[in-house]
C-alpha cells in the first residue's frame, strides 16, 4: 500500500507500468489463445483500460478485496493474483485458480482478495456489499473495491447495492470504468435522463472523475478516496473514462464503432502515457523496455505453463466448483 499523498517516483511509475505491461500482454495472449482454439467460452480483453485497475489496486493490501465484473483479468492482476495460475484456468487445466473448470469470468483467488471475475451484470459489486457489511459487522480493517462497467449502471441490483451500502455506511470504493459502450451498444443511447453518473447524488455517495487512461491521475484520484474510506468514511464513488481497444469479447470485430474512434483512442494508450511521464522524469529507454519485455517473458511462460498443464481428471468433476468452506477471511 502506498502513502497517496507522497508525489510518485519514476520507480515507483515503473511499477505501475510493469502491472499495466503484465495485463497487456495477458490479454494479448488470451486472445491469441482463444483464436487458437486452446481457451473454451468466451474472453473479454481489458486491453486499454489498464490503468484503472492499476492505479486502484496500488492501494490495497492483500486483505482487503475487490470484485469485478465479466473483464476480469486486469484486476485479477493488479490485485496479486497469478497471471501463470489465471493463464491455465483459461485453457482450463489442473494448476488454474479454479483448477481449470471456472474459466475467464470466474477467475476468483480468496487468498489475494479477488472476489471474483462475474459475468452477470452487475452481481459482482452485490457481491462486493456482502463482503464489506461482513467486513462492518466484525469491525475489520479491510476495504472493498467493486469494479464494473458503464453498462452496469443502468441494472436495478447497483441502485440497491447503492442503497445498502450508504445506509450502512460500508467500507466501499465503486469504480465505474467507463468504456462508452455497453456490449454493441453506445451507453448514452439507452441511458435515460443525464448522465447516469448524476444519479449518485440521490443516494448520497460523493463522485469523483478522472482520466481513466492515465495511471497517474488514476491512482492520485484512488489514493484519496481509498484513505477516506479507509478511515470510515462511508462508501465513494470513482467515475473513470476510458475505451476498450477490442469488441465486446475476442471474437467481436467491433465493427459498429466508428474507425477514427478508435485509433483515436488507441493514441491515447495508457501505457504510452505512462512511458512519455517516464521520459520526461529521468527514465531511461533501457529501463522502459527492459520492464516491457520482462511482461512479455513472463506471459510467455504463463502460456507455456498453461500448454503443458494436464487436463482436471474426471475424479475431480465436483471440487472447486463452488467455494464451500475455505477461510475467506485469514486468521
Ligand atoms: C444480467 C445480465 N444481463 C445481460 C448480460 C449480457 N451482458 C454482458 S456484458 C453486458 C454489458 C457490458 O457493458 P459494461 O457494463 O459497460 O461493461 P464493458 O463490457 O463495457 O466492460 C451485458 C449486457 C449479462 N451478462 N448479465
Ligand atoms: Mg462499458
Amino acid at each position: 500500500m502506498s502513502d497517496p499523498k507522497s508525489p510518485p517516483s519514476p520507480e515507483r511509475v515503473l511499477d505501475l507500468l510493469q502491472t499495466m505491461c503484465l495485463i497487456r500482454e495477458f490479454e494479448e495472449a488470451a486472445g491469441t489463445a482463444l483464436a487458437a482454439g486452446h481457451v473454451r467460452g468466451s474472453v473479454h480483453q481489458y486491453t486499454g483500460q489498464e490503468a484503472i485497475a492499476v492505479g486502484v489496486c496500488c492501494h490495497l493490501n492483500r486483505t482487503d478485496y475487490v470484485s469485478s465484473h465479466h473483464r476480469g483479468h486486469g484486476h485479477a492482476i493488479a490485485k496479486g493474483v497469478s497471471p501463470s495460475r489465471m493463464m491455465c484456468e483459461l485453457f482450463g487445466r489442473q494448476g488454474g485458480t479454479s483448477n481449470g473448470k471456472g474459466g475467464s469470468m470466474h477467475i476468483a483467488d480468496f487468498s489475494q482478495g479477488m472476489l471474483g471475475a462475474n459475468g452477470v451484470v452487475p452481481d459482482g459489486v452485490t457481491m462486493a456489499v456482502g463482503a464489506a457489511h461482513a467486513i462492518k459487522m466484525q469491525a475489520r480493517p479491510e476495504i472493498v473495491v467493486a469494479f464494473f462497467g458503464d453498462g452496469a449502471m443502468n441494472r436495478g441490483p447497483l441502485f440497491e447495492a447503492f442503497n445498502w451500502v450508504k445506509l450502512f455506511d460500508l467500507p466501499v470504493l465503486f469504480v465505474c470504468e467507463d468504456n462508452g459502450y455497453s456490449v454493441t451498444l453506445r451507453t448514452r443511447d439507452v441511458t435515460g435522463g443525464p448522465p447516469a453518473v448524476e444519479r449518485l447524488g440521490g443516494f448520497g455517495i460523493p463522485v469523483s472523475q478522472v482520466n481513466g487512461n492515465d495511471v497517474l491521475a488514476v491512482q492520485q484520484a484512488a489514493g484519496d478516496l481509498i484513505a477516506k474510506v479507509r478511515s470510515g468514511g462511508g462508501p465513494h464513488f470513482l467515475h473513470a473514462s476510458t475505451y476498450r481497444w477490442y469488441g465486446h469479447l475476442a471474437y467481436d470485430k467491433g465493427l459498429y464503432r466508428d474507425a477514427l474512434e478508435v485509433e483515436r483512442a488507441r493514441q491515447d494508450d495508457c501505457l504510452l502515457n505512462a512511458q512519455h511521464w517516464l521520459t520526461q522524469n529521468g527514465a531511461s529507454a533501457q529501463r522502459i523496455e527492459a520492464v516491457r519485455e520482462a511482461a512479455r517473458q513472463q506471459i510467455e511462460q504463463a502460456v507455456q505453463l498453461a500448454l503443458n498443464a494436464p487436463f482436471p481428471s474426471e475424479a475431480t468433476a465436483f471440487t472447486e466448483v463452488q467455494d464451500l468452506g475455505s477461510p475467506v477471511w485469514p486468521g
